[in-house]
């Protein structure tokens, strides 16, 4: 048995109950769904609006509060939809805007809220705003909108500054002008499809606050807003030689990891603008949201609300986007980039209560989303190593089953806290990453862009599997899918879980129940003495003290005691035999 010595931390309270009429997001579980892969009801291989609408009562069942819709809007899928052409209207695979409001009505009437997906830092080369910017040329207020410059060198045959693409590549993309002649460079810091805005145009400013309206006069409860730390650019585009992401700790970061160079400290140390890429989390972003804010706190029932896509450290940098005035929500990617150990889940626990207490936000836990490598996989990788933005077949692969007890171990925790949290479809089914997709099949401009270097997302956004013994494993009524699934995923299809004991499907609806019934997510938390070493363990109580809930994660080789007088109420796998916790399980307890 491990020796738990308490640590400093013990007993101390790290966040303080909300009230019981807390708004609906503070405690909020939302479920995130990507429209590509979720339920398809035509049969052409990419899911679609009226598939999820037809499949809504799933996710009532399972006991979330609201689900998150990836993009749906009309565009040329370079970015699977990151790339919208229009704001306003919904891409004809996915359905019509009357099948979005069915979607909305129908959620409503299931008690189910509908944030959606807003991409404000780009738009895609298609948008008519940026096919206007090409064919009006240099100077106009057309191209005004986005960030076009000279080139450098003899001829402007270099781009205006050395930023490259996150995907990969260069950050610029010369255009050839009316005149056949090669013009202007255009900035995007995604793909080349993917032209940056110029928030520093009043015009881009008012669009999206006339999209915003465009949403909630179609009934959405919020956005989730993509990229939130990358609208504003530094003054005078500076080059820059440090990682060009901010937390993201994919493999990516850590090759274009560079130290600045020396004028680039210089220039830090004068400015005080701290190591911060000139692309990312500049002061100026926080002016938008505060417009945002007040567009959203103006409509009729004012409780809609805003989530920031931030990959922005340290927390109190992020802290600063749920401020009272901005945003209400931030994705918590500080505890999704923790590697599975004890301490700096603790540590990572301890400071996001404390940042966002500061400006009293809640937290906002997740373990999985689009872009990630799913944590049932991940958590079965190697934990020293950096989190890789993909998996094939030629490089290490997941222990699935270490990957499995852990993740529903972590999901434990993460659901155990107070705050509100998101998770991805298919983790509730303990979906693995596909991590052996033949490269034909990848679409990921990320694959694309760095020759395969880089794998991609793809296989975390692969269509969901829902009946074993049926086409597509019921992802829709043909055999097609967009991405292919791996052999492995019939077993992991919901006609196999659910109902089924100790499935992964019920142990989700299960915490779910219990989480809502005994309002968890407005709870307090303070550390358990148990805490310390390799175990975590919280204290989630209700405001008065009646209830207080243990939520322990014993991440050590040895079993793990609990207090006398606990109850187990849920267990993410067996205990031993003498009620001691084994190693990577987390249990709920009353005290
Ligand atoms: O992602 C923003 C982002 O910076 C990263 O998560 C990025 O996708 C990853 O590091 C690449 O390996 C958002 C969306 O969630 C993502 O799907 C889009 O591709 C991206 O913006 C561009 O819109």
């Amino acid at each position: 048995m491990t020796q738990t010595t308490p640590d400093a931390t013990s007993t101390e309270l790290l966040h303080a109950a909300d009230p019981a009429d807390a708004p609906w997001w503070r405690d909020a579980v939302i479920y995130q769904i990507y429209p590509r892969s979720w339920a398809d009801s035509d049969g052409d291989g990419i899911g679609d609006l009226p598939g999820i609408t037809a499949r809504l009562p799933y996710l009532r069942d399972l006991g979330v509060d609201a689900i998150w819709l990836s993009p749906f809007y009309v565009s040329p899928m370079n970015d699977a939809g990151y790339d919208v052409a229009d704001y306003r209207d919904i891409d004809p695979v996915f359905g019509s805007l009357s099948d979005a409001d069915l979607l909305i009505s129908t959620a409503h009437g299931l008690g189910l809220k509908v944030l959606v997906d807003l991409v404000p830092n780009h738009s895609s080369s298609e948008h008519e705003w940026f096919k206007a910017a090409l064919a009006a040329g240099p100077g106009s207020p057309e191209r005004a909108r986005y960030i076009f410059r000279e080139g450098k060198g003899p001829g402007g045959e270099e781009p205006p500054n050395n930023w490259p693409s996150v995907f990969g590549g260069e950050g610029w993309t010369r255009v050839t002008e009316a005149d056949g002649t090669p013009g202007e460079w255009y900035l995007h810091i995604f793909d080349t499809t993917q032209p940056d805005y110029d928030w520093n145009n009043p015009e881009v400013g008012d669009e999206f606050a006339s999209i915003l309206e465009f949403w909630c006069d179609r009934g959405v409860d919020g956005f989730r807003v993509d990229v939130a730390h990358g609208l504003v650019k530094e003054d005078g585009l500076p080059d820059w030689h440090g990682p060009i992401q901010l937390l993201d700790a994919s493999d990516m970061s850590a090759e274009a990891a560079l130290p600045p160079s020396h004028e680039e400290s210089a220039r830090i140390h004068e400015t005080g603008a701290g190591p911060r890429p000139p692309m990312w989390d500049q002061d100026g972003v926080h002016d938008i949201y505060r417009r945002w804010r007040a567009v959203l706190d103006a409509q009729p029932a004012p409780d809609r609300i805003l989530c920031a896509e931030a990959w922005v450290k340290p927390e109190s940098r992020l802290a600063k986007y749920v401020r009272s005035d901005e945003m209400h929500q931030a994705f918590n990617f500080d505890f999704l980039d923790t590697h599975w150990a004890a301490g700096p889940l603790r540590e990572s626990i301890t400071t996001s209560f404390r940042e966002n207490d500061n400006v009293g936000a809640p937290t906002t836990w997740v373990l999985s989303n689009h872009d990630v490598v799913r944590h049932a996989s991940r958590l079965g990788l190697d934990q020293s190593l950096p989190r890789p933005n993909g998996i094939s077949a030629d490089r290490a692969q997941p222990d699935a089953e270490l990957g499995l007890r852990r993740a529903r171990a972590a999901t434990m925790l993460m659901l155990g806290l107070p705050g509100s949290s998101y998770v991805y479809q298919g983790e509730e089914l303990g979906l693995p990453e596909s991590t052996d997709m033949p490269h034909e099949f990848r679409q990921d401009p990320t694959f694309h862009r760095t020759e395969g270097k880089e794998i991609g997302r793809d296989g975390c956004r692969v269509p969901i599997p829902w009946v074993r013994d049926a086409p597509s494993l019921g992802f829709g009524p043909s055999d097609a899918t967009w991405l292919p699934q791996p052999d492995s995923y019939g077993a992991y299809a919901v006609d196999q879980q659910a109902g089924v004991e100790g499935s992964t499907l019920e142990l989700y609806r299960s915490l779910l129940a219990t989480r809502r019934a005994d309002r968890m997510g407005l709870g307090s938390a303070s550390w358990h003495p148990l805490s310390g070493g390799d175990v975590v363990a919280v204290v989630n109580a209700s405001g008065d003290g009646a209830r207080q809930t243990l939520v322990l994660v014993n991440l050590g080789a040895d079993a793990v005691a609990l207090p006398e007088g606990a109850t187990v109420t849920h267990a993410s796998g067996p205990l031993a035999e003498d009620g001691m916790v084994p190693t990577d399980v987390a249990v709920w307890a009353r005290l």
